[in-house]
């Protein structure tokens, strides 16, 4: 087991990350964040694990469902909850909302809206690494209904041709949107398809963010040594609607509550109690998150919106132009 310092830093940017976006749920129903938001609550453990495998400036790209991976990556709470609320000092300046969390300086590049088409994207920030001599390794999540579409094949098989350093992570949360796994893909282990591009893929389960650091390292050292691609299969679940706007008919009560049996929150607290924590430092741990969280919120609040100005040079000077 890592040493406890490390568990702890882990089990809170986890719940950091639950926190955050229960809160802007909250904020989500008063009608103070507009658009898309789509929740990662359930799958912490795959997006914390798996960037705990990584060095700072290896590269991270992503889905709509971009939050927690973001978090994960160093965005601070502030520059992630001010652009759910559309405001000015966003990561995107409240330009591009849920969708879009973008941090150059912490190496995420996204944040993206339509399915499969940064896997591509993804392939082409491994190769700037390759060319470059950089040895950075990218990171590319994707959701199981990517698996099935054009950007999935084009990214990986172009990946695999020039033995690009990147790893690619499907997080099988087992639903797209309403559609169950078993009525969109013809085989039930995602990871198989690799051997179709002639790259190493296997899958295993997300809800223990040590095992996902463990597995997701092993892909990353491949890449990073020998510039090996490998796609590997996160099986995972999300607890909430696909999006604020789903009530996720589509699943029983009982369904959810079973896979919430293996909260990986509630994985992850039992890790330091086992290395010793006791009641009052888990308190002090939760607490410090509700600090972080509630400072977040009032950023959000209190900042402005973007003015109209910003439309000419995020328009056509790129966004971020002053
Ligand atoms: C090309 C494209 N087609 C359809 C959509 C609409 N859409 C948004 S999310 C989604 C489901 C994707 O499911 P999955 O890849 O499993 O990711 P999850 O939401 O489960 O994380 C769909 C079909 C889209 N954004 N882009
Ligand atoms: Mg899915």
């Amino acid at each position: 087991m890592a040493d406890s310092n490390v568990l702890e830093r882990l089990y809170r940017q986890m719940l950091l990350i639950r926190r955050l976006e229960e809160e802007a749920a909250r904020a989500y129903a008063q009608g103070k964040i507009g658009g898309f938001l789509h929740l990662y609550i359930g799958q912490e453990a795959v997006g914390v694990g798996a960037i705990a495998a990584l060095q700072p400036d290896d590269y991270v790209v992503t889905t709509y469902r971009d939050h927690g991976i973001a978090i994960a990556k160093g965005m601070s709470p502030r520059a992630m909850m001010a652009e759910l609320y559309g405001k000015v000092t966003g990561c995107s300046k409240g330009l591009g909302g849920s969708m879009h969390m973008f941090d150059a300086e912490h190496h995420m590049l996204g944040g993206h809206g339509i399915i499969g088409a940064h896997i591509p994207l993804a392939a082409g920030a491994a190769f700037a690494s390759k060319y470059r001599k950089d040895k950075r390794v990218t990171l590319c999540f994707f959701g199981d209904g990517a698996a099935s579409i054009q950007g999935f094949h084009e990214g990986i098989s172009l990946a695999a041709l020039w033995k690009l350093p990147i790893v690619f992570v499907c997080e099988n949360n087992e639903y797209s949107m309403g559609t169950p796994l078993s009525r969109t893909i013809s085989v039930d282990d995602i990871s198989k398809k690799a051997a179709g591009y002639g790259i190493p893929g296997w899958q295993f389960r997300g809800e223990d963010f040590e095992e996902v650091q463990a597995q997701i390292g092993k892909a990353v050292a491949q890449a990073r040594e020998t510039s090996m691609p490998s796609l590997l299969e996160v099986r995972t679940y999300r607890y909430r609607g696909h999006s604020m706007s789903d009530p996720g008919k589509y699943r029983t009560p009982e369904e959810v509550e079973e896979h919430k049996k293996k909260d990986p929150i509630a994985i992850g607290k039992q890790k330091l109690v086992t290395a010793g924590y006791d009641e009052a430092k888990l308190k002090g741990i939760a607490e410090s998150v509700e600090a972080e969280v509630a400072d977040a919120i009032r950023f959000a609040e209190e900042s402005p919106e973007p003015e109209l100005s910003l439309l000419e040079p995020t328009t056509y000077d790129g966004p971020f132009a002053s």
